[in-house]
């Protein structure tokens, strides 16, 4: 095992990943921003590296100042939490040169993934079931776009290799439209990601969204600890994710669970990753993977009872997976509803200094933040200020706690989306389960007041 990690992130999932190293008797360097100089993690940590100003361009995403830290302070390996450089090849490939162990899967599978093209690809010849469409990247030629287009059937969506999450795609609904949505699809996405190439899929109109979480070691061990139905989102933030997803027959979610170990297997996938699937009529089809821990690991966390960011260390140090999948045991019911520093229904960010925290607690419930009483949520990055995640025998007890939870939960002097997640805790149609990745925004569209 590692003596000593570097945490190269903020906020909960730092804290979060400085708690995993505790248990391991790792010790944790934090780097942090001038703006977060008096995080929670930063004073409970042994070493603090300050990286730079705010910005999270000359802080987080600096690449230089996050691996001299790491030289610095003689860590041997650096954990990249989610976001900034959790998914840069690139970064992953300028630690492993400098002679740290990245906390994660090698650059080539991070860039395999990176490619939504190349992702793709990789998964259908592993077996794993994807949206149809295109076969690769989208020609040039007009007629053969046509062509394709037509045997796929309309509505059709043109994304970018570059893109994801949400980001550089276009539904199309009719052959009149197609070639100049191409078209622009392609420059943004030059313009965007420095990568014009578009593929095209088949629409999928009223999907739920659900994802694997796979572990996977260095020695081609790999198994899958269940799914996360993460479809109540709006504007591709997900707010509320819960694990097992409601209706789905497990024989198809066991199926499906064997398909992405073997990818896994197959390209010598390691550490933690997600394979994100469309779900729609009864099938599933893959969309994305992301190749790092991500904010809702939690839910998993708690209908398993593994440690997903312990394991990833482990595995990072070359410790081999220390279950099998038939160990593997899917417990009970879990939720995850996001707190973020924003108008409950409007969204908007709602950065300051929080006067009142006063978290929930009780059996089955678990707080994921580093924020506290007098804590300032700086406006610089992404405004979630933590997590409640809870667990129950049943979905319905989940929901119980979730409610009771939540109408504990004190938090003064800024806004957030509390009132909102109160809401949609006692929401008939939320309540009855299985709504898909439009629900959350007609539901906010009917209720603004
Ligand atoms: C789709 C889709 C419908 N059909 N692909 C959005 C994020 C990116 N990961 C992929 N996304 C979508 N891909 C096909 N073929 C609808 C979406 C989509 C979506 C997916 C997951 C969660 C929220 C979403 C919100 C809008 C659109």
């Amino acid at each position: 095992m590692f003596k000593k990690i570097l945490v190269a992130n903020r906020g909960e999932i730092a804290l979060r990943i400085q708690r995993a190293c505790r248990e391991l008797g790792v010790k944790a360097v934090m780097v942090y921003s001038e703006a977060d100089r008096d995080a929670k993690y930063v004073k409970l940590a042994e070493e603090a590296v300050c990286i730079g100003p705010a910005a999270s361009a000359l802080s987080y995403l600096n690449m230089p100042a996050i691996i001299s830290a790491a030289e610095v302070t003689d860590a041997e390996a650096i954990h990249p939490g989610y976001g900034f450089l959790s998914e840069n090849a690139d970064f992953a490939e300028r630690v492993e040169r400098s002679g740290f162990q990245f906390i994660g899967p090698t650059p080539e599978s991070i860039r395999i993934m990176g490619d939504k093209v190349s992702a793709k690809q990789a998964m259908i010849k592993a077996g794993v079931p994807c949206v149809p469409g295109s076969e690769g990247e989208l020609p040039d030629d007009p007629v053969q776009i046509k062509r394709i287009a037509k045997a796929v059937g309309y509505p059709v969506i043109i994304k970018a290799a570059g893109g994801g999450g949400g980001r550089g795609m276009r539904v199309v609904h009719t052959e009149a439209a197609l070639i100049n949505a191409v078209a622009m699809t392609k420059n943004e996405a030059g313009a965007a990601f420095g990568n014009p190439a578009v593929y095209l899929e088949k629409f999928l109109q009223n999907p739920r969204h659900i994802e694997i979480q796979i572990l996977a070691d260095k020695y081609k061990n790999a198994v899958y600890l269940g799914e996360r139905d993460c479809s109540m989102q709006r504007r591709h933030q997900k707010i509320i994710e819960e694990a097992p997803a409601l209706g789905i027959p497990r024989k198809l979610i066991e199926r499906v669970g064997d398909r992405c170990v073997a990818a896994c297997k197959k390209i010598g996938y390691r550490g933690a990753g997600t394979f994100e699937f469309l779900y729609e009529d009864g099938d599933f089809y893959f969309i994305e993977m992301n190749t790092r821990v991500q904010v809702e690991h939690p839910v998993t966390e708690m209908t398993t009872g593994i440690d997903i960011v312990k394991t990833q260390i482990m595995v990072a140090a070359g410790e081999k997976l220390p279950f099998t999948q038939r160990q593997i045991q899917v417990r009970g019911h879990a939720i995850e509803c996001r707190l973020n520093a924003e108008d409950a229904y409007k969204c908007i960010p709602s950065p300051g200094r929080i006067t009142m925290w006063h978290p929930p607690g009780g059996p089955g419930v678990r707080v994921d933040s580093h924020v506290y009483t007098n804590y300032f949520v700086p406006p610089n990055y992404d405004s979630m200020i933590g997590k409640i995640i809870v667990h129950g025998d049943t979905r319905e007890q989940a929901l119980a706690r979730m409610r009771t939870a939540l109408g504990e939960t004190v938090i003064e002097g800024i806004n957030t989306n509390v009132p909102l997640h109160r809401e949609l805790m006692v929401d008939a149609k939320f309540m009855e389960g299985g709504t898909n990745i439009h629900y959350l925004e007609g539901w906010l569209a009917d209720h603004v007041r």
